[in-house]
């Protein structure tokens, strides 16, 4: 058995849900946030089979989008108390981070 971590972008999330289900794969949804951006992203975890592992990878590259995004950098000002001006950095975020583990145990009480 093994654990996929999969961190996709909050818009991608929904229809995640929609076709793990669909595809009879069970999962649990977490509320995450990305470090770099500080902001919302959806994280599943999913406890599947060896051999089912290839279609569940699918399925997420499938519903996983890459987007860009504009990301305002903090204003920094020294110790003059002058600030250097700034400007948005384009941010290109996913499709999915998708992390694999071995599982040394499943239990279902
Ligand atoms: P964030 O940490 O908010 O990162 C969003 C996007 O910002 C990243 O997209 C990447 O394109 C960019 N980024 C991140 N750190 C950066 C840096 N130090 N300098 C420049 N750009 C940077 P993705 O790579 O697709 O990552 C999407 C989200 O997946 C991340 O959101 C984070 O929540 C998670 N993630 C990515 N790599 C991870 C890792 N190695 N371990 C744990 N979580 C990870």
């Amino acid at each position: 058995m093994k654990l996929i971590l999969a961190i996709v972008q909050d818009k991608d999330a929904g229809t995640l849900s929609n076709n793990l289900v669909d595809a009879n794969v069970q999962a649990t949804k977490l509320s995450t946030t990305g470090g770099f951006l500080k902001s919302g992203n959806t994280t599943f975890i999913i406890g599947i089979e060896d051999e089912r592992v290839d279609d569940v990878l699918t399925i997420i590259k499938e519903t996983s989008h890459a987007r860009e995004q504009f990301m305002a950098p903090p204003v920094n000002i020294d110790v003059t108390g002058d600030s250097a001006m700034s400007y948005p950095i384009e941010v290109q975020i996913g499709g999915a981070t998708v992390f694999v583990l071995p599982v040394d145990q499943f239990h279902h009480f």
